[in-house]
């Protein structure tokens, strides 16, 4: 057997993952925790970082790199209260860089916190009644639901089970209350965590619940996936997806982007039993050497989908049914009002990146502080980084109209499609791993792009580009038509051939590529698409046909 890689013994000797983050916390010479805590404090919903802008600076003045931390929340769903949001709000500018982030999983994060605050701050999310707790780490993170507000009764049952999932696979260690919330110390920190033992997942876990015929979530994305067979407007049941996973390493063949493989379908009353068999499978027979290794995607390439589902099967004591046919249509979100089967309204917002900031006339940062200020419904933030003002009064509309148009916003429903179902990452400056702009690049990028389809008359396309700073995917661009994954300061490489359901992953066309050259690319992809397009062709499934080496 290999050795156990170094964040294993780490996890192992953590006593449910106390490490010494209490220690790090109090030491007052600098801005970093100890590094094995640096791995720890993921399991608590936080990330250490550095401000990459001022890196090359601090070094050249021999100053210890300007340390900060991300804290991300635990949102099963994306779903928040006014009164959350504007205690959210009010915790980003008090400890955080002001902004407030909506992530690809529907969670908040806070960037920029100090050390010396970061238990203040954590302490602050939770008597929101909010956590941070599994946000991050080797466990089961944030789960995600459909947000489409259409079918508000379906999306009220996703939700439902996004909650009791999250919290059926919840860690059960007391450490998080002991450090964040003075909770009362367990002597010697001995528990029982009767899901994941002593050294949790071999890495991490995602788990979503799509509901068609919107695919927002991805579902195929995911470690786990459940999408809702819906009859008559009842839930009846799920076909439950494994597998998914898009991180990868540029150069290493051994890691690669996986679609999730639909294994059957199960009563509602199942999903917890599967989930839960499925995690611990993921438990006792994930790679715990090579981290490269170690998503369950691996794990059901290694074994074979047969072995697993019957092992699944085994410990759940459900037989899996046949998978039912389901048919997603888009997995993008819908801009401006829409009213639901009850006939509530709800308003979607596109907010570019996720990011929630006062920037110029764009103020939206003070524009949802004010309708949070007089919002009675909840908001909801979407899977693609967008938000949502949910059930809102009829009569109550045009109070939040006035308000996002006196803080020079709008819900975006007049932006290009191709803006409309825009993702990109975090990458620079906080993120460690970024090796090119992504969300800072985003609206730049976008604006070229939308001069080269209106020159060929394709501005009202819809059309999905996605882009990280590097190959983990974290805005899962290997499901978008045009795909941008960083290599190196403004170099790219170009994936093409994704659909506009999430159901394909796209292809590597064009390596190491800077601006000039993805521009001319697309120049060029554009025309023979107008040429050659038959009747409604979409665009990724075009380029798919006509260059048959991306198949
Ligand atoms: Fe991610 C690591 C940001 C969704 C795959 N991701 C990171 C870190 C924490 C960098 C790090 O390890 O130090 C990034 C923090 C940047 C920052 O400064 O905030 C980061 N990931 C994000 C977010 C904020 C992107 C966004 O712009 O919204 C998303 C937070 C989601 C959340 O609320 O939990 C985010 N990350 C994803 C997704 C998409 C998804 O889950 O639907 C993926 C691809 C799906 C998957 O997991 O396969 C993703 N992130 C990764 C990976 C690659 C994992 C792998 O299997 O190889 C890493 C690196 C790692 O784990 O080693 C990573
Ligand atoms: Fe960072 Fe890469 Fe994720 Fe972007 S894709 S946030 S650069 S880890």
């Amino acid at each position: 057997m290999s050795a156990l890689s170094p964040v294993e013994l780490i996890k192992t000797a953590s006593r449910h993952l106390r490490g010494s983050i209490v220690d790090s916390l109090h030491n007052p010479v600098t801005g970093a925790l100890a590094d094995d805590d640096t791995q720890l404090i993921k399991f608590h919903g936080s990330y250490q970082q550095d401000d990459r802008d001022q890196r090359e600076e601090r070094r050249l003045a021999k100053l210890e790199p300007a340390y900060s931390f991300m804290i991300r929340t635990r949102t099963p769903g994306g779903v928040c209260t006014p009164a959350q949001w504007l205690a959210l709000d009010q915790i980003a500018q008090t400890y955080g860089n002001g902004s407030l982030r909506l992530t690809t999983r529907q969670a908040f994060q806070f960037h920029g916190v100090i050390k010396r605050e970061l238990k203040t701050t954590i302490a602050a999310i939770n008597r929101t009644l909010m956590d941070t707790i599994a946000a991050c780490g080797d466990v089961n993170r944030n789960v995600m639901a459909s947000a489409n507000p259409i079918e508000s009764r379906a999306h009220r049952l996703a939700y439902e089970w996004a909650v009791k999932l999250s919290e059926h696979l919840l860690p059960k260690t007391r450490a998080y209350a002991e450090i964040w919330l003075d909770g009362e110390l367990v002597a010697g920190g001995e528990e029982h965590e009767p899901i994941y033992g002593a050294t949790y997942l071999p890495r991490k876990f995602k788990a979503a619940i799509a509901v068609p015929p919107i695919n927002d979530v991805d579902v195929y994305a995911h470690d786990l996936g459940f999408i809702a067979l819906i009859e008559d407007g009842g839930l009846v049941g799920f076909n439950v997806s494994v597998g998914g996973g898009l991180g990868a390493t540029h150069g290493d063949a051994s890691t690669y982007p996986r679609r999730g493989s639909v294994i059957g379908s199960i009563a509602p009353a199942q999903l917890l039993q599967i989930a839960e068999a499925v995690v611990t499978t993921q438990r006792d027979w994930g790679n715990r050497s090579n981290r490269k290794q170690s998503r369950l995607k691996y794990t059901i390439d290694r074994v074979g989908l047969d072995v697993f589902k019957r092992e699944v099967e085994s410990r759940s004591g459900v037989t899996l049914a046949p998978a039912r046919a389901v048919s997603f249509t888009q997995s993008g979100d819908r801009f401006g009002w829409i009213v639901g089967h009850d006939g509530r309204w709800h308003l979607n917002l596109r907010i570019e990146a996720g990011r929630i900031a006062d920037v110029g006339e764009q103020r939206w940062a003070s524009a949802l502080r004010a309708i949070a200020a007089v919002h009675k419904g909840d908001f909801r933030i979407t899977p693609n980084q967008n938000l949502i003002v949910a059930n809102v009064a009829h009569g109550d509309r045009a109070q939040i109209d006035a308000l996002l148009a006196a803080h020079g916003v709008a819900a975006g429903a007049d932006a290009t499609p191709l803006r409309q179902r825009a993702l990109a990452c975090v990458a620079l400056p906080t993120c460690p791993l970024a090796m090119a702009e992504a969300e800072r690049y985003l609206s730049e990028l976008l604006t070229k792009i939308e001069i080269l389809l209106g020159n060929h008359a394709l501005s009202a396309e819809p059309l999905s580009l996605r882009i990280t700073g590097c190959p983990n995917g974290c805005a899962r661009p290997y499901l978008a038509e045009i795909g941008l994954i960083g290599k190196a300061p403004g170099r790219y490489n170009l994936h093409l051939g994704g659909d506009l359901i999430g159901e394909r992953l796209n292809a590597l066309a064009h390596e190491n590529i800077d601006e000039t050259q993805i521009l001319n690319v697309l120049d060029v992809l554009f025309a023979q698409f107008v040429a050659e397009r038959i009747a409604n062709e979409p665009f990724g499934d075009f380029v798919r046909r006509v260059h048959k080496e991306l198949s």
